[in-house]
């Protein structure tokens, strides 16, 4: 029944910051999925017998990947795989339901927020039995291994029937095919309350949101239109479709621009919201009034008593270096600890495993608690209709108020997408050379005050992760940070992550570009950006 199959190596199968990303026909090459699925299975040890969850965004070739790590798992000696019905799972679904129904771990097919389609976008990630993405020492023997893999395995069978909840048998192994919407639905309504949110939309609280043709839809309309009874179509894009529309499934002002037109507009909805291809992202616009992922995560860990779950207080809080300090001033009120982590959630998992902190976020989007072990978009969504409903305050009212109280962190990025490789690295190394020479150097009004590589060593491993992110800080609390993405399939992107610190509420009602301004120019004369790219500005400003 099993079949060895003799393979080569591909040396390009580096993990990012979340797991594998190729365009489709890199995927598609001969034995390039199976060979990555097979050094998974070569890297870790004891999982005979045992269960693995299988799910994805739904984008185009999940199915026929589903299929081979199906067949793979079954030679690889799994016991049992739990998949989502349709091969769909949302990332904090799957996350949830390896730690529900104690999993070994899980593969997760997805690309996020990149366009899908048969020259874009596709993903393979590996998940351990917290429900979290692998932690660099996994990833890096996946790697080691896929460059010298020879051979796989995989067991002669007809494709599963993925589209019927249920159990089959697959050469020994048993396949369960799960609602992926149940378990998650429960634990939201287990952490939220929906009695109050529901009230709040009967009053009239208009919700609008838009799944951007990605995972969420099936989700979304569970949740907000049955279980909170907003009205049929409050949910946009509902159905998960392999190319996504065509649009980047990438919830941000430029790419949800549509519903963020909708709700900025004066009669617009009351409350909109966005969340990406895999489910893990979030965007919250209240009327007139745009929540950045910073202050989100401030707000949220600020009112977190206000929800159910999260009643009896937090533990403390974690952001990834990039991400505004907006959070650590509710920590320091808090009295709780305050984490600063490198980019891409597997650094959170100790933290929350450990019991450190509760809630986590990153400024690309992303917030999510110790419910799962992945940002999770739908739970940042309910998590602000309950504070909504708790407070009986609108959106802008709960943002301004809480800037009055703590001061505001103006915050951009800007990226400067699939630029040339070499000059993205080159712009890096230059900034590490100039680095020893900038404190204590002035820029106008702006004087350095530190400027370092970040990095980061694991408190409860210590591991240490190196080469992070260029920061520079300024006096007064400014600061920009350069790093070059890790998710990216085509050329380099420059990330430039810029903030201010304006403690005074008289000056909280600026256009963000124009308050950051510059720093903005600053960024550039210290980096070379524009010379060096050849670009005249950023592709993306969020
Ligand atoms: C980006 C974000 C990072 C996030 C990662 C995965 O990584 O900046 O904060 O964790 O995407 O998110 P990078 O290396 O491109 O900057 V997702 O929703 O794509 O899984
Ligand atoms: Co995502």
């Amino acid at each position: 029944m099993i079949r060895t199959v003799p393979t080569a190596p591909y040396k390009d199968q580096k993990p990012g910051t979340s797991g594998l990303r190729k365009k489709v026909p890199v995927f598609a090459q001969e034995n390039y999925a199976e060979n990555f699925i097979q050094s998974i299975f070569d890297s870790l040890e004891g999982f005979e017998g045992k269960t693995l969850v299988i799910g994805g965004d739904g984008r185009y070739y999940n199915r026929e990947v589903i299929q081979k790590a199906l067949k793979m798992a079954a030679a690889a000696g799994l016991g049992k795989v739990m998949v989502g019905q349709g091969g769909i799972l949302s990332t904090p679904a799957a996350s949830n339901i390896i730690r529900k129904y104690k999993a070994f771990g899980g593969i997760i097919l997805s690309a996020s927020h990149n366009p899908g389609g048969p020259t874009e976008d596709f993903g393979i990630k590996y998940n351990i039995g917290n429900g979290g993405p692998a932690p660099e020492k996994i990833t890096e023997a996946i790697f080691e291994r896929s460059k010298v893999i020879e051979e796989y395995r995989i067991v002669d069978a007809p494709d599963v029937d993925l589209d019927t909840v249920g159990s089959f048998d697959l050469a020994g192994m048993i396949v369960e095919v799960v609602d992926p919407v149940a378990d998650y639905a429960a634990l939201m309504e287990e952490l939220f309350d929906f009695g109050a949110i529901r009230e709040l939309i009967s009053g009239g609280f208009r919700v609008v949101m838009d799944s951007m043709g990605a995972v969420t839809g099936p989700y979304a309309k569970e949740i907000i239109e049955k279980r909170l009874s907003a009205p049929a179509g409050s949910v946009r894009n509902a159905t998960p479709l392999p190319d996504f529309g065509g649009h980047h499934p990438d919830p941000n002002l430029v790419h949800a621009k549509e519903l963020y037109d909708d709700v900025m507009s004066a009669d617009g909805p009351d409350f909109g919201a966005a969340s990406d291809g895999d489910g893990d992202r979030n965007m919250v616009v209240g009327k007139q009034m745009f929540v950045t992922p910073s202050d989100s995560l401030a707000i949220i860990a600020a009112n977190a008593e206000c929800a159910p779950g999260y009643a009896g207080g937090i533990a403390g809080i974690a952001r990834s270096m990039p991400t505004s300090a907006a959070a650590d001033r509710v920590a320091e009120k808090l009295g709780i600890g305050m984490y600063e982590t490198p980019t891409g959630w597997k650094y959170f998992g100790n933290l929350m495993d450990a019991g450190k902190v509760t809630v986590c976020g990153e400024e690309s989007f992303g917030t999510g608690s110790a419910h799962v072990r992945e940002k999770d978009g739908l739970w940042a969504i309910l998590f602000w209709l309950n504070i909504v409903a708790a407070r009986k305050e609108s959106v802008a009212e709960i943002v301004r108020k809480h800037w009055a109280e703590y001061g505001r962190n103006y915050y951009s990025r800007h990226d400067y997408e699939e630029v040339d490789t070499d000059a993205a690295k080159a712009l890096m190394d230059a900034l590490r050379e100039k680095l020893p020479s900038l404190p204590g150097q002035s820029f106008g009004a702006l004087k350095v005050e530190t400027a370092d590589d970040f990095s980061y060593t694991d408190p409860i491993d210590g591991s240490v992760s190196t080469k992070q992110g260029i920061r520079i800080l300024f006096e007064g609390g400014s600061r920009v940070v350069f790093r070059l993405s890790g998710t990216g399939t085509s050329g380099a992107t420059l990330r430039v992550y810029v903030e201010r610190y304006e403690p005074d509420a008289s000056k909280h009602g600026i256009e963000t570009q124009a308050a950051l301004a510059d720093l903005i120019a600053v960024a550039d004369e210290i980096a070379g950006i524009k010379t060096r790219t050849g670009r005249s500005g950023p592709t993306v400003i969020t």
